[in-house]
């Protein structure tokens, strides 16, 4: 049985199964994004519901795994030098996880490098950008006087859906081939829903990011991803 008393985040939350790998994680657009590749790879694990509460997120036993204070953050104890390994970034929990598995990174060298490349552009644009736009849009930002940063992650959140409503022209995956990147860029979309910002970013008019989020939302390993670990 692996040992993962190195790790002092599994005192806080311990692992029933420590051979199998752990996921510390909560159902929002970064977490689902891990759960979402593990059931799609089917490699085995166990969910840990780490809530986004400062006791949770902020407290040592979390900070241990991640210094960053943000879910999602995994441990596997078979890593890949014959010794445990934990990872936090969800991209790089999703690169982990496709090497791992040898899946959904692209069948050769240039499918693989478009997959780097529209994560990327997830993680340093789309996630950050519509995260904002949900901080002035719905949240405590929302209420400013100054309504300035509100319309400037508006016109962002807006130019970034255009540009993926374009590049998903006559394609179902935006690398081509289903892979991270869609796992990734898929549940952010879907969070429009929730921040309410579907109408004032004229979502309804970008069928292919319509269609897109549908068929990405139909597989079933989406939907157990999408809540996993339950929320209660
Ligand atoms: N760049 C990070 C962002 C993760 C992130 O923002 N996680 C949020 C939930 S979606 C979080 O844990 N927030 C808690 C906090 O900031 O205190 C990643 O992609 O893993």
């Amino acid at each position: 049985m692996a040992d993962l008393s190195a790790f002092p985040i599994t005192a806080k939350w311990p692992a029933q199964n420590p051979d199998v790998l752990q996921l510390y994680s909560f159902p929002t657009p970064n977490g689902v994004k891990a759960s979402i590749m593990l059931e799609e790879t089917g490699i085995p694990y166990e969910a840990h519901k780490v809530t986004l509460s400062d006791a949770d997120v902020k407290s040592p036993a979390f900070l241990s795994l991640n210094p960053n204070n943000k879910i999602p953050a995994i441990i596997d104890p078979n890593g890949p030098d014959d010794t445990p390994v934990g990872i936090f970034e969800s991209g790089a929990i999703l690169i982990y996880l496709a090497d791992k598995s040898g899946k959904f990174i692209g069948s050769n060298g240039t499918q693989r490098a478009h997959v780097i490349q529209w994560l990327m552009f997830q993680m340093g644009g789309l996630g950050p950008m519509l995260g904002q736009l949900g901080f002035f849009y719905k949240f405590a930002g929302s209420e400013w006087e100054d309504k300035r940063p509100q319309q400037r992650y508006i016109d962002e959140a807006k130019r970034l859906l255009g540009v993926l409503n374009l590049e998903l022209a006559g394609k179902d995956w935006v690398a081509g081939e289903y892979s991270i990147a869609d796992m990734a860029i898929a549940p952010w979309l879907r969070a429009l829903d929730f921040y309410g910002a579907k109408e004032v970013l004229g979502w309804d008019a970008h069928k292919n990011l319509v269609d897109y989020l549908a068929r990405f939302v139909e597989r079933p390993a989406v939907a157990k991803g999408l809540v996993t670990p339950p929320r209660d």
